[in-house]
């Protein structure tokens, strides 16, 4: 018995993938029965992923927590009991309250993407925790050592405009899989390829997407550095170089030129496993196409030298002069063309002065050696929302072992009981994003997406801010700041009126659900120099750098453990592992779900042949894939999609559906990146025998 027509609500994909897709919901009786992409959004196309597309699933599962719990197990059994949220808000404040007296800064939130949205993800949340003067967080766990060194050379997070790509004549497809985790962005890439231009994947194994390039070249994980200072080096010395772009428009030629000098193709053949002449030509085939283009993701920023292969790559299209093209250049991240006030969304400036107690930043990264390690003050309490600590961060033997510290109290909000969740003392139920108010920028395209509530909260689940709200009365802080109403924030979120204000006004984007930069279409950002760097040019002799004592010029950072890096680690343990998104997972993002699990097959290691017959290891067994750190099992998928001594296993599975209770961060390491405090997952030796 239907009582009111559907109506359709806007909204905005919420998850950590730079598409942010435009979303209309179809509502009838209080009901989402229906979502899909906004037709009118040109990034969306009217289309959404596979996991999005079902994402009334999510909205609707019966695993959704739909009440605060508190703990009657032991830490990590998963066993909770309902309580109200008047127990739980009480609870949490006067803990909190206890631990503020003697010092603040033992409370950790800790938080990631679960949500991009700048009000759930960055508002009131972070205004909560300046107040009480708790432990900052470094969120490295992504893209830090890339994001720093690409500003170090390009000096933000801004790049070539992924609509224009359309033009180029050659594309690098660079450390990305954009089939799986880039869709919207990889049908420019196909439109591109339909009409002429030649597409070259470079991934150490055959992705997704290296399958639909013309050619694949799969160098050994965390290589990349070495290659693009080969590319430069055959660049200089043949004189592919656009001398007008570099004098007029770069820093520091004559430095980079010397530093290259004997990074020849034959320097950098066994560092990266490919052969000289493949070296030779890509770059002589990159020196000559006009225009080119390099789409770089996060995949290569993952290793020891993470932050200066992004860093070299970057400086390849200023040496040809590619960024004088719309579909010419570059693209890392597009994050940087949005007008966002992060200061006004979260109020550092609320962090009370103290005498004596500077505030104190904990890396995300390495949360399990900080439970267990930091000192002055050890961390007494941690508060988890948009994460999954436990399955997503490396070395997760060291983070459950930090996680189930009997004297840690931790808060837990979620929407599912998570491998994070059964750590719990205190179990939130959140809401999901057709259940709360938001506003969307992103990485992968340059408009901005409002999402509207659909449905009531399910349960009694709340969003995020609500929640911190709330505990804000009970701690008894007056800022008001801390009590800002989510549409408040979601209107104040963009900075209207400098070069790069959006497009349309905050009551356009509500209207509408989505708006354009205002930037010019095609937009070409570094066609004039201009970059955003102290210098104005782009620099391959770094001020950044030079002023964080680092080495200012490109250089060549191999991996932390590889057999030509580190041959004592790899005579136990030749393998290299990585572990990249999988096509039906978002991070363990739907990885709970039956739908997604069942499309995943369950854990899985794509071995090469010949290192399978070395090992007695046939198809679909099971295997033990191991190192000092740990050890997670997977089914052997014997595969030439892998190179020789590399080993592939899509994540990220959560721990509990994995059958022996771990996952591939079981064995991940959790040492620390060149530059920005980053994560090192596909830097990582292992060995593989029968289980
Ligand atoms: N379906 C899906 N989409 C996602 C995600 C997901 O989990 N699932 N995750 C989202 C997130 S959080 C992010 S950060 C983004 C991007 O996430 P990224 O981690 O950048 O992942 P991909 O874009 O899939 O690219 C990873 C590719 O890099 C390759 N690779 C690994 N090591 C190296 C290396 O050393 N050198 C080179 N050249 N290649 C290497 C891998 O084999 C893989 O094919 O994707 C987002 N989109
Ligand atoms: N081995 C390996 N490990 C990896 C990676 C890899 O490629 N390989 N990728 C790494 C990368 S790139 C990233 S970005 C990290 C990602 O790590 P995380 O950002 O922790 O991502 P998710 O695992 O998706 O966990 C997000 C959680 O937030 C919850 N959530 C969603 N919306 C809300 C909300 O509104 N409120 C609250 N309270 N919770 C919400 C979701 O239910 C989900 O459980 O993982 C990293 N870990
Ligand atoms: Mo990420």
């Amino acid at each position: 018995m239907s009582t009111a027509p559907p109506s359709i609500v806007r909204a905005a994909c919420p998850h950590d993938c730079p598409d942010t897709c435009a979303m209309e919901v179809t509502v009838a009786d209080g009901r989402a029965v229906k979502i899909r992409g906004a037709a009118d959004m040109p990034f969306t196309n009217g289309a959404l992923c596979t996991k999005v597309a079902h994402y009334l699933d999510r909205v609707y599962s019966e695993q959704r927590l739909l009440h605060p719990m508190k703990r009657v197990g032991r830490k990590g059994e998963g066993r909770f009991e309902r309580i109200s949220w008047d127990e739980a808000l009480d609870t949490i404040a006067t803990r909190f309250r206890d631990i503020a007296a003697d010092d603040a800064r033992a409370i950790l939130p800790y938080s990631y993407a679960g949500t991009m949205g700048l009000v759930q993800g960055e508002s009131l949340d972070r205004r909560f925790f300046h107040r009480l003067g708790a432990s900052l967080l470094d969120r490295t766990i992504c893209a830090s050592a890339g994001a720093l060194g690409w500003k170090a050379t390009i000096g933000a997070s801004i790049g070539t405009d992924p609509e224009a790509v359309i033009e180029a004549k050659l594309i690098l497809i660079w450390g990305g899989n954009p089939v799986v985790s880039n869709l919207h962005g990889w049908r420019y890439l196909q439109e591109a390829k339909r009409r002429g231009a030649k597409l070259v994947c470079i991934d150490p194994r055959r992705s997704e997407t290296a399958a639909k390039c013309d050619v694949h070249l799969a160098p050994w994980p965390g290589t990349d550095g070495a290659l693009a200072l080969a590319m430069m080096q055959v660049l200089i010395a043949d004189d592919l170089l656009d001398h007008d772009y570099i004098a007029r428009h770069t820093l520091g030629f004559a430095q980079l030129a010397e530093r290259v000098h004997d990074c020849t193709p034959e320097w950098a053949a066994p560092l990266t496993g490919l052969s000289a002449d493949v070296i030779r030509s890509l770059a002589r085939e990159y020196g000559a196409a006009t225009p080119s283009l390099i789409r770089l993701n996060y995949g290569l920023n993952r290793c020891a030298g993470g932050g200066m292969a992004v860093r070299n790559i970057a400086c390849l299209p200023a040496l040809t002069g590619a960024w004088r093209y719309p579909a010419g250049g570059a693209l890392l991240s597009t994050s940087g063309n949005f007008p966002i006030d992060h200061k006004a969304l979260q109020r550092p400036d609320l962090y009370p002065r103290q005498e004596g107690r500077p505030p104190r930043t904990i890396n995300m990264a390495f949360i399990g050696d900080a439970l267990l390690e930091a000192r002055d003050p050890p961390i007494r309490a941690i508060y988890v929302y948009n994460s999954n600590p436990v399955a997503v961060a490396p070395d997760s033997n060291r983070v459950k072992a930090g996680f189930a510290r009997e004297d840690l109290f931790c808060v837990v909000h979620e929407l599912f009981q998570t491998d994070t969740a059964d750590y719990a003392d205190i179990l939130l139920p959140a809401t999901s994003q057709l259940e709360h108010r938001d506003v969307h920028g992103t990485y992968g395209h340059l408009y901005a997406v409002a999402n509207f509530p659909a449905i009531a909260p399910q349960g009694e689940a709340r969003p995020n801010t609500e929640v911190f709200r709330l505990l804000a009365e009970r701690m008894g802080f007056a800022e008001p700041a801390l009590f800002e109403s989510d549409e408040n924030i979601a209107a104040a979120a963009f900075r209207l009126g400098d070069r790069r204000a959006l497009g349309v006004t905050p009551a356009a984007l509500a209207q509408r659900g989505w708006g354009r930069l205002n930037l010019p279409q095609p937009f070409a950002p570094f066609a004039e120099g201009s970059f955003p760097t102290p210098s104005g040019k782009c620099e391959f002799h770094s001020s950044l750098l030079a002023a964080m004592g680092q080495d200012p010029l490109p250089a060549w950072h191999p991996p932390a453990e590889s057999p030509v890096s580190n041959p004592a680690l790899a005579a136990r343990y030749p393998l290299a592992l990585i572990t990249p998104p999988a096509r039906n997972f978002l991070n363990t993002s739907f990885a709970n779900l039956p739908r997604f699990r069942d499309a995943e097959g369950g854990p899985r290691l794509q071995i090469h042949p010949d290192d399978a017959a070395a090992r007695g290891i046939a198809d679909g067994e099971r295997l033990r894939i191991h190192n000092d750190r740990g050890e997670f099992h997977a089914r052997a998928e014997v595969t030439g999609d892998v190179r020789r001594g590399v080993v592939v296993s899509p994540s990220v599975w959560w721990q509990k559906f994995s059958g022996d209770g771990n996952n591939a961060n079981a064995v991940t390491s959790s040492a620390s990146t060149d530059m920005g405090g980053g994560t090192i997952f596909y830097d990582c030796l292992v060995e593989v025998a029968r289980a």
